[in-house]
């Protein structure tokens, strides 16, 4: 077990494994087979004007039924780790402690890892990417329940350490951050809800997110223990969670209020989980902003939740530039009381467009995160389990054009060259990175028309899978940095 603290710089390798990452929703389809039960996302599919092109996961890239080919595509590109997250509902289809178990659903996700195995790529293992059992939902409100969430989510990840021995790593949840704030607070995510009352389902922003948060941690650290205590002593393998979080640079770096406010972006998206996990408290400027809106951990749960990680999760894409707010806050700002912008005050933009409307590549940020989290955390073990790029009207190209995707090709070289010097000069802790993402999949709000993939899918002819440069380019990029000695 790697007890973190700061590596000697000199003699890394500078990293173990390269991949690639996937959530259930975004690429099985197959909604209804072997049992699955609805999950939240396939409800919320259903409310018009929710998916940028009225799409939903139903279909996605046919990934339920192509194991084989996804796998063989995977080792093809030289991979040697591949992230994945499970659908909840295709194992318990209504989600709870004592609802049914569904042995076909279990059985899909065993093969596949015996699969993966085989083929000589190592598993990582998402517990749950976003997609909540819908029955939870109905139930009791989901991620809202304090006492009934975290015991479900509880029961449920030992089912699944239990049936599936042989996968060594784990991530409980997919960016906490996205579940709470876009889902309870702009409802831009499942279930939608927000106080704003244009967009029903109408709910507590001012509140709700950070109750979500909160259940979040709480259920996390359950899964950890029952991992380390019923588990981990004969399987061996590690566990953590996988946050969310931009890079920040001030707006005006001589004003101290922009300084303060660019650190605070990151507390407000990142440590929000990562101090409690940690440090077994919310950061100080949480507090402070949020009073009593922000739960206060139980003794039992700050037990549970402080010492969670055996490493940390990193999904990184962009970085901004963040400008201080005067006032107080409006009681739904999640933010911190600031603004985050494109351009600096003396006119420096971020980095280029994408067809994301919140992307802008700036591998330097991916650097400089890495190592804020690394100084604040006592540098522990990282892997950066996301990161990657759209490309602007992408979509709109001749298929011939988007197998170019020189302008992927470069985000990884430049972000994968900024991480390399990340652990070789400034010592961080990484261990290991995976591009997202190995297919073009169902981009949540955004549909189908902003491509991911470093492969291209027509999803108009049978869901064909072609493989772009940059799928090409990382198996390569790596092998030029890794430090064989
Ligand atoms: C990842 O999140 C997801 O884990 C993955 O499933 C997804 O496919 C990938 O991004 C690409 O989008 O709506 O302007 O308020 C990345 C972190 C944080 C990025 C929230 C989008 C929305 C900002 N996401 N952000 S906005």
């Amino acid at each position: 077990n790697d007890p973190g603290g700061r590596p000697s710089p000199s003699r890394l390798p500078v990293l173990e494994t390269n991949a690639n990452s996937f959530c259930s929703y975004q690429v099985e389809g197959s909604p209804e087979k072997d049992g699955r039960g609805p999950t939240i996302w396939d409800e919320f599919c259903k409310i018009p004007g929710k998916i940028a092109d009225g799409s939903s996961g139903a279909v996605a890239c046919d990934s339920y039924n192509r194991t084989a080919e996804d796998i063989s595509l995977i080792k093809s590109l030289g991979a040697n780790c591949y992230r994945f997250s499970l659908a909840w509902s295709r194992i318990i289809p209504l989600g709870g402690r004592n609802d049914p178990i569904n042995q076909a659903g279990i059985d899909h996700y065993v093969k596949f890892v015996d699969d993966l195995l085989e083929a000589g790529i190592t598993p990582f293992i998402t517990l749950l990417h976003w997609d909540v059992p819908d029955a939870l939902d109905k139930r009791y409100g989901g991620l809202l329940n304090r006492e009934e969430f975290p015991l479900d989510f509880e029961n449920y990840a030992r089912v699944v350490y239990k049936a599936i021995p042989k996968c060594k790593n784990w991530i409980t949840f997919n960016e906490p951050w996205c579940s709470s704030i876009l889902g309870y607070s702009v409802g831009a995510f499942a279930p939608g809800r927000t106080s704003n009352r244009d967009k029903s389902p109408v709910g507590d922003s001012s509140r709700e997110p950070w109750i979500v948060g909160h259940n979040l941690l709480v259920a996390h650290g359950r899964a950890v223990k029952v991992y380390r205590e019923e588990f981990k002593p004969t399987q061996g393998g590690q566990i953590g969670i996988t946050l969310n979080g931009d890079a920040t640079y001030p707006w005006d770096p001589e004003d101290p209020a922009d300084v303060e406010a660019a650190n605070r972006k990151i507390e407000f998206a990142i440590s929000w989980f990562a101090d409690p996990v940690y440090f077994g408290k919310y950061p100080d400027s949480m507090r402070k902003q949020l009073g009593d809106r922000l739960p206060e951990f139980t003794e039992e749960e700050r037990a549970l939740v402080q010492g969670s990680n055996d490493f940390y999760g990193m999904n990184h894409y962009t970085a901004n530039y963040v400008r201080h707010k005067t006032g107080t806050p409006p009681p739904e700002d999640y933010l911190g009381n600031l603004e985050t912008l494109f351009w600096s005050k003396s006119g420096e933009c971020i980095g280029p467009e994408t067809e994301s409307p919140w992307l802008r590549p700036n591998p330097q940020g991916f650097r400089n995160l890495i190592n804020w989290l690394s100084k604040r955390y006592n540098y522990p073990p990282i892997y950066v389990t996301e990161n990657g790029t759209s490309i602007l009207k992408e979509n709109d190209k001749p298929v011939e054009e988007i197998l170019e995707d020189t302008l992927r090709v470069e985000y990884f070289d430049t972000y994968v060259k900024a991480l390399a010097k990340a652990v070789s000069e400034d010592g961080c802790n990484v261990k290991g990175y995976m591009a997202w993402s190995l297919l073009d999949n169902f981009e949540w709000a955004e549909g189908y028309v902003t491509r991911f993939g470093v492969t291209y899918v027509d999803y108009e002819k049978d869901q064909k899978r072609f493989p772009k440069k940059s799928a090409q380019s990382l198996k390569p990029l790596f092998d030029s940095l890794i430090k064989k000695d």
